[in-house]
């Protein structure tokens, strides 16, 4: 389905939360309206006991009057008719971050390398997503392999936001003692 219909967006087939779980370096994102995390973002992935997905995230963030900060977040995740489509409730470990209820889609994924997320949050009159966003997610900080690089073109094809991604840079800032992160 290439018609940018959000409707028509296909996710991965049987999706496996439990290969999904671990720990996800962003890199490459593209933003949606607004605040957004800047880079240095990396997710953490949990399956808790209860089977229940939930998640930690961090990634540097410039809030109000130029504040440079590492913004620590915390999701739990809706499970929905989709194994691969979630609704995720996430806010910040600080009351000043961003709160909010996303779609948490996995695109494709091959649970060892690359992820690709898709979240729109508002779909227009046409059916298209007038305001989403999208991570490409590496289990490697230095990027994805090459040989996952054209499967990951392809998706972002699919997603109709081809030209759109920035690369995500990791630069050490939301690591401990590297940063100005008052947590
Ligand atoms: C995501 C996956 C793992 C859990 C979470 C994610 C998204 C987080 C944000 C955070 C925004 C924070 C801002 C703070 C000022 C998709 C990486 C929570 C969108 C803008």
């Amino acid at each position: 389905a290439q018609d940018c219909q959000v409707a028509n967006i296909n996710v991965m087939q049987n999706f496996d939360k439990t290969r999904y779980a671990g720990t996800w370096y962003a890199v490459g994102k593209k933003d949606p309206e607004g605040l957004f995390l800047l880079d240095n973002v990396v997710a953490q992935i949990n399956i808790e006991e209860d089977g229940k997905m939930t998640a930690t995230a961090q990634g540097r963030v410039i809030i109000l009057n130029n504040w440079e900060m590492c913004a620590h977040m915390f999701a739990t995740f809706e499970e929905t008719a989709d194994p691969a489509k979630f609704k995720m409730k996430y806010w910040g470990a600080a009351s000043y971050l961003q709160t909010g209820n996303d779609d948490h889609w996995v695109i494709d994924t091959d649970y060892d390398n690359y992820a690709v997320h898709y979240s729109c949050r508002l779909v227009d009159a046409d059916g298209t997503c007038l305001d989403g966003y999208s991570f490409i997610f590496s289990r490697h900080s230095t990027g994805l392999r090459p040989e996952d690089q054209p499967v990951v073109l392809q998706k972002k094809t699919d997603l109709c936001l081809l030209g759109k991604y920035r690369r995500v840079a990791h630069t050490g800032f939301c690591e401990s003692g590297t940063s100005l992160d008052p947590q």
